[in-house]
């Protein structure tokens, strides 16, 4: 195994002098500098297969909403989590071996973790439509062959359609099993699941997604397919921006990031005022809604509006359903969710908000404490996770009346649509369609929920990102000393004013985020925390 390991691995020699980090996404970087990193993630992707006695591991290449000439690669654990913890430490120190160590450090990672290497070891693959992902593909194909493990190219998938996968695959034939094994089965089962939600509900008017150039359009295109025509009680929906042939259109311009960070509709949008629009990202695990109002203008539905909307949705259910007393519902967020949110939830919904670091693990994690757990980052990325006993309540609590009966079977069709393992642009899209139909809303109503605090994000350029540490989710600077005091003295001078920086896992910068009360505030505010930081 050694010797082949070598001889693979010589294939793909690492960049000299660079140093690489498996961070909040994964490994990501220019496409050109990535072919050992992902060999050697196949490598990895083994051994954890190995290490949890053959169970199947996802591996996903992908730079979701960065530029068309980058790209990234994550693993994906079983049950279509994130990969664990520890093993982002354990990739990060394969991917920096040099050339000819690689299998000195895959055999001591063998022994450390008490690896047997007779286990099988099983992994599926897929790509987002980035020109470089056939090559990489390869690379990490010639990393599984050497390691000795079966696989499957699942070919261009959304990031999400992987996760789903991983977890049917390794559920296969369990009562816990989670759906057909197929692309196919992941459209029956979402279609599926939107017709029973919809049942005797009618969507009013049409839905204009922005796929981003991206992988998300050919797979909305094809979940159409399944899903019913807005004539027999389904939604009109139309697909923009789904160019994936020419490379270089990919998240430009368009896009979920796009959109929440200038905060705008795409130039190419042609959407007329109060039509209602979302956009999703490169890999489609965003998304985010927005109109044109005719009296204010533009008008952006994040994250936090679709966590909102969704939480008071399920707990209306579950109180319908008189469930209400006996499941835990909660709402998990980051810092950057707006303070009106996180106060709407508490205050008018009553429901328990919980903040965690940035970075889709760490939300998932805190949400599957509660029975019902609503996560959503600002940007867009969430879902909702549902316990073992909020489903069986769902399926065996007995109805005593009609409008019970029906919120029960709403209920079991969401826990059915809602993608368990990972924020999922389409499932999600599916979701804010299905409340809207059953509120008879118009995105105007449901932008009327709350109103944001006006907010401002800095990217702010250091000397060493590494030096700034944090504490309280984030929220609070511990290093360098002395910072976070300067922050707390200026904030309070401020209306509803709150601020934070920390250091970006995906790029060499600190983000600093600030609102208050007025735009005026909030810039000030922004503006002179960074000058804090600088
Ligand atoms: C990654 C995270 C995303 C987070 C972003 C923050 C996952 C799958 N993705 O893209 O959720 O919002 O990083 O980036 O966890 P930053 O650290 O540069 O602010
Ligand atoms: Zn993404």
């Amino acid at each position: 195994m050694a010797d082949q390991i070598l001889a693979a691995s010589n294939k793909h020699p690492k960049p000299v002098d660079r140093v690489f980090q498996y961070g909040t996404a994964g490994f990501r970087m220019k496409a050109t500098l990535l072919d050992s990193v992902v060999f050697r993630v196949g490598l990895v992707a083994a051994l954890r297969s190995r290490k949890l006695g053959g169970q199947t591991i996802g591996v996903m290449i992908t730079a979701s909403h960065n530029p068309p000439e980058d790209n990234g690669v994550k693993l994906v654990d079983p049950m279509g989590e994130m990969l664990e913890n520890a093993w982002e430490a354990y990739s990060t120190e394969l991917a920096n071996a040099k050339d000819e160590d690689v299998p000195k450090v895959y055999q001591s990672l063998e022994e450390k973790l008490k690896i047997n290497p007779e286990t099988p070891a099983r992994v599926i693959y897929a790509r987002d439509t980035r020109p470089s992902g056939p090559k990489l593909v390869q690379a990490l194909v010639d990393a599984l062959e050497a390691a000795g493990a079966e696989y499957t190219d699942y070919k261009l998938l959304t990031t999400p359609q992987l996760h789903y996968l991983t977890r049917c695959t390794n559920t296969e034939g369990t009562p816990q099993s989670y759906g057909d094994v197929s692309e196919k089965g992941y459209y029956e089962k979402l279609s599926e699941a939107f017709v029973r939600a919809m049942k005797g509900k009618k969507a009013s008017g049409a839905v204009t997604v922005d796929c981003a150039n991206g992988v998300g359009g050919p797979k909305l295109a094809e979940l159409l397919k399944f899903l019913p025509k807005a004539s027999a009680g389904g939604v009109d929906i139309k697909i923009i921006n789904d160019d994936v042939l020419k490379a270089e259109v990919l998240n430009h311009e368009c896009g979920a990031d796009y959109v929440k960070t200038k905060q705008r509709a795409p130039p190419s949008s042609k959407a007329g005022n109060n039509d209602r629009c979302c956009s999703l990202d490169g890999d489609a695990d965003r998304i985010i809604y927005y109109f044109n109002d005719p009296e204010h203008g533009f008008r952006l539905l994040d994250g936090d509006k679709i966590a909102t909307l969704a939480a008071s949705f399920i707990g209306d259910l579950a109180r319908e359903a008189r469930l209400i007393n006996g499941l835990k519902i909660g709402v998990v967020q980051t810092a950057y969710a707006n303070g009106a949110s996180t106060k709407y939830v508490e205050k008018q919904l009553g429901l328990p908000v919980v903040c965690t670091p940035t970075g889709v693990k760490w939300l998932h994690h805190a949400a599957t404490k509660f029975d019902v757990g609503v996560y959503f980052e600002a940007n867009g990325h969430g879902t909702v996770v549902f316990s073992q006993q909020a489903l069986k309540a769902f399926h065996t609590k007995e109805p005593e009346s009609p409008a019970q009966a029906a919120a029960l079977e709403t209920l079991r069709a969401l826990s059915d649509l809602i993608n368990q393992t990972v924020g999922d642009a389409l499932s999600d899209m599916l979701l804010v369609e299905i409340i809207l139909a059953h509120k008879s809303w118009s995105p105007r109503e449901w932008d009327l929920t709350y109103v944001d605090l006006p907010n401002r994000l800095v990217r702010v350029e250091v000397g060493d990102r590494n030096l700034f540490k944090t504490t309280d989710a984030e929220r609070k600077l511990v290093e360098p000393q002395g910072i976070q005091d300067q922050i707390d003295t200026l904030v309070k001078k401020y209306k509803d004013g709150r601020s934070f920086a920390r250091a970006s896992g995906t790029e060499d910068a600190v983000r600093v985020y600030a609102e208050a009360a007025t735009r005026s505030e909030a810039d000030d505010l922004a503006s002179k925390v960074s000058s804090i930081v600088k």
